[in-house]
């Protein structure tokens, strides 16, 4: 073999690594981008199913298993009272019987990946919207509606090219009728 032919073979295989290790680095980024839609699409059932359970509980404390209709929003739980009651442990939402005993509740999820997710729960007035767009604040006073939202984190949840060393988070936001 000549020398320019062993210049050729050498060219040769360079280009091959070069192609091999390009194939490899786009498989990769491939699998990491899947990944992380997987991991994304399970923060989306996670948040779901909380906001479901937490729905489905009394409006408010004052209203469990009561079958008279309250009239007045002033029955409810007050604002800067919300949150559990006695008998109620913070830290088990099992013992959480109304929507806003969540209120403060950190939980975590690791039936996936491990994702911790955050709850607030506060009164908000829809009676006294302008327009479907605007933002609606906290309310100090007690009303008909109360804003649950729900913020599902995971260090996972995370771009290969983020600089960041957080994850993202997502977040869930749902506003629960007395009627
Ligand atoms: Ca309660």
């Amino acid at each position: 073999m000549g020398l320019g032919q062993t210049m050729l073979v050498v060219a040769a295989i360079m280009l091959l690594t070069r192609l091999v290790v390009g194939t490899r680095t786009v498989a990769m980024d491939h699998q990491a981008a899947l990944d992380l839609s997987n991991y994304r699409i399970h923060a989306v059932g996670v948040g779901s199913y909380v906001m479901n359970e937490i729905a489905l509980k009394s409006f408010d404390e004052k209203t469990k298993g009561q079958s008279a209709v309250v009239i007045s929003s002033s029955e409810f739980t007050s604002a800067d009272s919300l949150g559990i009651e006695t008998g109620e442990d913070v830290t088990n939402k099992d013992t959480f019987d109304d929507i806003d005993d969540y209120k403060n509740y950190v939980g975590m999820d690791t039936s996936y990946i491990p994702y911790t997710y955050f709850v607030k729960v506060e009164y908000v007035d829809l009676d006294t919207l302008q327009s479907p767009w605007e933002i609606v604040s906290a309310n100090n006073n007690r009303t008909f509606y109360k804003r649950i939202n729900i913020d599902v984190y995971s260090p996972y949840l995370k771009d290969e090219y983020s600089k960041s060393t957080l994850g993202d988070t997502l977040h869930f936001s749902r506003v629960q009728s007395y009627f």
